[in-house]
């Protein structure tokens, strides 16, 4: 029976109950239950865009207001309109759009948060990840594993900024958040730059090297150059009609993502495609490297061009259009909830 057509006295007796438990800190399951178990995933977040053409003197602006070494990370946070003052941009991560400036240094930290890096704008920066450093070079895809020291600088001369994600609201969800900071702001570098590729990244492993999947990889950086001739090597072959040619990174000592709780993706469209209809239950954030077109997001549309980021929350079908020949990025919890059983897709 629907509580409307329940006669009133029922109706008054229930109300005077929860309240009466609610002292107790007890709420009843069957008022509930239909939002608690929804048949399909429902999810707080809802899709959007940033432009970068429309945001970048914002991040400009920040570099004037506050040193990196003040800020620690001098970040604008990319927030899910339906998720402010969480810090979030689906429930599970968060992104982040991080400036850095000739000649400053964003101190060593450490912390159970993973981190993905992608290098947008401008030259110069470095990374620096357990004693190794990287240059970062635009579309370059940089990972700083959970409680790995790294800090960033800017050697160049021009202001560089780049897409951060991690997983903050996981960590948060899980109560599971520590943090410290390194001994001096910059890391004292023990290896040479490429040492990590040379060992990890090129086939091989060191002989003794094992790792179980869990683990995240000791490959902190998959340059874009190798990424994009990857794409343009197969773009003749025929393209998946969901994905276009679409990549998973991969830690390439075990085949599972680079981190445990963040999965991420590289994808070719040529110019005219059009992707049929896909959904997943990971929420996915994109950012344009190269190329330009639309992204169709349940019955909303976003454009992007290069830089631009949107989100795509779960379960909400997308279709992309590419106006140009266009490289995305994405990321998302795809590996956390394939861990946990929980993932599905749908193409449609
Ligand atoms: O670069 O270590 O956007 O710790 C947020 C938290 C970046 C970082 C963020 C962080 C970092």
């Amino acid at each position: 029976m629907h509580a409307q057509t329940l006669p009133q006295a029922v109706r008054d007796e229930r109300q005077q109950f929860y309240q009466r438990i609610s002292a107790s800190n007890l709420t009843p399951l069957w008022e509930v239950l239909g939002a608690l178990v929804p048949p399909t995933p429902r999810t707080d977040a809802v899709a959007a865009g940033w432009r970068y053409a429309e945001i970048r003197e914002q991040i400009m602006e920040a570099g004037r207001l506050i040193t990196a070494e003040e800020a620690e990370r001098r970040v604008l946070i990319l927030e899910n309109p339906a998720l402010r003052g969480q810090s979030a941009i689906t429930s599970s991560l968060y992104a982040g759009l991080q400036l850095i400036l000739p000649g400053e240094v964003a101190p060593a930290h450490r912390h159970s948060q993973s981190a993905l890096r992608l290098v947008l704008d401008g030259e110069g920066a470095y990374t620096a990840v357990d004693g190794e450093r990287t240059t970062m070079r635009r579309g370059d895809f940089i990972i700083t594993p959970s409680w790995t020291f790294h800090d960033h600088g800017n050697l160049g001369n021009e202001p560089v900024v780049w897409l951060d994600g991690l997983d903050i609201p996981t960590v948060r969800f899980y109560g599971a958040g520590f943090a410290e900071p390194g001994r001096a702001a910059s890391q004292q570098a023990v290896r040479p730059e490429g040492d990590a590729l040379a060992r990890f990244g090129n086939n091989m492993v060191p002989v003794d090297f094992y790792q179980t999947p869990d683990q995240p990889t000791k490959v902190f950086v998959y340059p874009f150059a190798k990424t994009r001739a990857s794409l343009l090597a197969v773009a003749e072959t025929p393209a998946d009609p969901h994905f276009g040619h679409k990549f998973r990174f991969v830690n390439p000592a075990t085949g599972a993502s680079p981190m445990p709780t963040i999965g991420a993706f590289a994808q070719r469209l040529a110019k005219g495609c059009v992707t049929r209809p896909y959904r997943s239950t990971d929420g996915t954030v994109y950012a344009c490297l190269e190329g330009g077109g639309t992204a169709q997001i349940g019955d909303q549309t976003f454009e992007f061009a290069p830089n631009d980021v949107f989100v795509v929350p779960s379960w909400h079908a997308l279709e992309l259009r590419a106006k140009e020949d266009t490289i995305l990025f994405s990321y998302s919890d795809r590996p956390c909830q394939q861990a946990l059983g929980l993932w599905r897709e749908e193409k449609i």
